[in-house]
């Protein structure tokens, strides 16, 4: 089992919205000062989804590479954009998110129900990424919302071999109506089937947040937590920043022995590049 415990925070999303959810991260200043807090709270990596001056999500290229920079300028989290965006968007807008060089990407092994839309990643659509992310360098983090997007991992390793950096790291997103349920014996499910050396980390959408933490520190696995996933801290208690979601999950992973990973030991264990100085 893992000694420490790798803690990404997802701070914004693309689906909440500003105007319901004030405390939500949706301007460049806010997203920094929040990256901060988790940063000094325990988290790793950042997985980022960016919004316009209006606060509706955008994967426009000139503020994905404002963004970069200045989470890079004000903390040492690996910074990990997202390549899934909002439902709405599409493949080459999806794709061009790499031009904002960032150290890490999210890329979503299949296509998954979500909601009342459809999160749409057909097969062409992921190999076309994914050797993109090899020839830049960029290092994907392989978001899982089904048993068969599992099944298309090991299909895009056979087929186009590792990943850059080496490392198959993968994440669990579990709870999506849509995609498989946050629950215990899903997450057994999920970890038993992915390729021999993957890491993963897990987050459970909703009120499926706390059964997959604790889930996912008892089998080993890491952890994401933050505003994409929840925004309730507890029943009737909406989550006030994303900073509590990140003490939480690193209190846990603290009681079970496994203390948080720090940005440079996740470099390490994530096998990405180390920033120049
Ligand atoms: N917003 C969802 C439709 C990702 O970031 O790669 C997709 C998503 C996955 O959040
Ligand atoms: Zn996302």
């Amino acid at each position: 089992m893992a000694a420490s415990t790798l803690i990404t925070v997802a701070p914004t999303g693309a689906e909440a919205d500003k105007a319901a959810v004030p405390a939500l991260p949706v301007t460049l200043d806010e997203l920094v000062g929040t990256a901060k807090e988790c940063e000094a709270a325990g988290a790793a990596v950042i997985h980022v989804h960016i919004r316009d001056q209006s606060a509706r999500p955008t994967l426009d290229r000139g503020r994905l590479a404002d963004t970069v920079a200045a989470l890079r300028e004000g903390t040492d989290l690996i910074v990990q954009l997202s390549t899934g965006g909002a439902v709405t968007d599409s493949f080459p807008a999806r794709l061009a998110v790499l031009d904002a060089a960032p150290d890490a990407c999210s890329l979503t092994c299949g296509t998954v129900n979500f909601g009342d839309d459809v999160f749409s990643n057909p097969w062409t659509f992921i190999k076309e990424l994914y050797q993109l992310t090899q020839e830049r360098q960029v290092v994907p983090e392989f978001e899982l919302f089904d048993l068969g997007h599992v099944a298309t991992l090991h299909r895009l390793l056979r087929e186009f071999g590792p990943p850059a950096g080496g490392h198959v790291h993968c994440d669990l997103v579990m709870g999506v109506p849509g995609g498989m349920p946050g629950d215990v014996a899903t997450l057994a499910a999920a970890v038993a089937a992915l390729p021999d050396g993957a890491t993963w980390s897990a987050t459970g959408i909703g009120r499926t947040t706390l059964p997959v933490l604790f889930g996912a520190l008892g089998a080993g696995g890491h952890l994401r937590v933050g505003m994409e996933d929840t925004l309730s801290f507890a029943r009737g208690r909406p989550v006030a920043r994303n900073a509590e979601l990140v003490e939480r999950a690193a209190e846990l992973a603290r009681f079970a022995q496994r203390p948080p990973m720090r940005p440079a030991e996740a470099r390490e264990f994530l096998s990405i590049p180390a920033r120049p100085a």
